[in-house]
């Protein structure tokens, strides 16, 4: 039985962290691509309000002037909320409050304390995605407060992220994305190479897949934004031998063509990774993914039959798992992502998350 779901009209607030496009939004940038594409396909209508300068694909963005807001995991757990001169955050926001009425429900994407503050501020129904584990107490807090005076609106991605917080038992997990088949070409006969996907910056911990790169003597290609340029130098000082590639911050279609020939794909998440948009990518593409049992690759990753999940922070680990990529089936790998983790299945979810928030 077809039980109709409503058409809803959804304004999403994007990270103020970047423009779309930029990379600095991280996994959020997929987020809200494949969430605005999936939910069109509906029949649902989206509008994104961005920090200006942002552009995805066809998708259409009101444009917010201001400045970029500080990224909260480089701040202290204790620090206190800081708000640029001009704070594009609270730019998106008064346009977000302006044309409220228009829209059945808001999404908010960005990390920061004040669109949870906000929240009471508004009449249209306000969800959040909140897309990392606890950084910062202030914001922690401010999340907590809606949590318990708006029941069913804080969305997390996996159960270990929303472990991360005191108020776990609140969350609605709602996972970190979903993959479009369709986009990524699967390649069952790989090269002798590795892939690392992700923000260049020292909670991603690429040095460790760097390391794992020179002692297998594999090469490693990496891809990216060059988010802390000094924290890259210093890789390239600290392993000079390393066979490394750096490949650039590349969109969907050219990450895909790069990816898809590895043998697999190394995630080292020095924190608790609230996803990890980039395993389901790989997933896509048959790519196996070997991991840190941390955060959410490791309710993605299937030890053994989708890659393997190996103890964090050792290089030797990745170095042993490596050397047994030829177990895993790399079928089984496409197989995830047009199931589990595909596009569709996770719209669902969200398509679900607004519906309960609307009526
Ligand atoms: N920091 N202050 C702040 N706000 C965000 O929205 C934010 C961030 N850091 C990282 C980030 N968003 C995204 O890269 C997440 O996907 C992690």
């Amino acid at each position: 039985m077809n039980i109709s779901v409503p058409k809803l009209k959804i304004l999403i607030l994007s990270t103020p962290v970047g423009a779309l496009g930029s990379g600095l939004g991280g996994g959020v940038e997929l987020t809200i691509s494949n969430l605005a594409h999936e939910l069109q396909s509906r029949g649902h209508t989206i509008e994104i309000i961005a920090p200006a300068g942002s552009h995805l694909g066809d998708l259409s963005i009101i444009q917010i002037p201001g400045e970029l807001q500080l990224t909260a995991q480089t701040q202290e757990q204790a620090a206190a909320i800081v708000m640029p001169g001009d704070p594009v955050l609270a730019n998106m926001w008064a346009t977000a409050r302006s044309i409220q009425h228009d829209y059945d429900v808001i999404l908010n994407t960005a990390f920061d304390w004040l669109p949870f503050y906000l929240t009471p501020f508004f009449d249209t129904p306000v969800a959040h995605f909140v897309s990392m584990g606890s950084q910062i107490a202030a914001i922690d807090t401010a999340i907590e407060r809606v949590a318990i005076d708006y029941p069913g609106t804080i969305g997390v991605c996996t159960r270990t992220q929303a472990q991360t917080f005191s108020f776990a038992d609140r969350c609605c997990v709602v996972g970190g994305s979903g993959v479009d088949p369709a986009v990524y070409q699967y390649c069952d006969a790989p090269e002798n190479t590795l892939a690392w996907l992700g923000r260049i910056s020292p909670e991603k911990a690429l040095e460790d897949a760097v390391a794992a790169a020179e002692r297998t003597g594999i090469k490693l290609k990496i891809m990216g934004k060059i988010q802390d340029p000094d924290y890259w130098a210093q890789i390239q000082r600290d392993y000079p031998r390393a066979p490394i590639e750096y490949l650039g911050f590349l969109p969907t279609h050219e990450l895909q063509q790069a990816l898809r020939t590895c043998k697999g794909m190394l995630m080292t998440p020095r924190w608790v990774e609230a996803f990890g948009n980039v395993a389901i990518e790989a997933l896509a593409c048959g790519v196996p993914v070997i991991a840190y049992r941390r955060g959410g690759p490791a309710e993605i990753i299937t030890d053994g039959k989708t890659g393997f999940l190996v103890e964090p922070d050792r290089v030797e680990g990745l170095v042993a798992a490596i050397n047994r990529l030829a177990e895993i089936d790399r079928a089984d790998c496409r197989h995830a992502a047009e199931t589990v983790f595909s596009q569709a299945a996770w719209g669902t979810v969200m398509e679900n998350w607004f519906v309960r928030l609307v009526v």
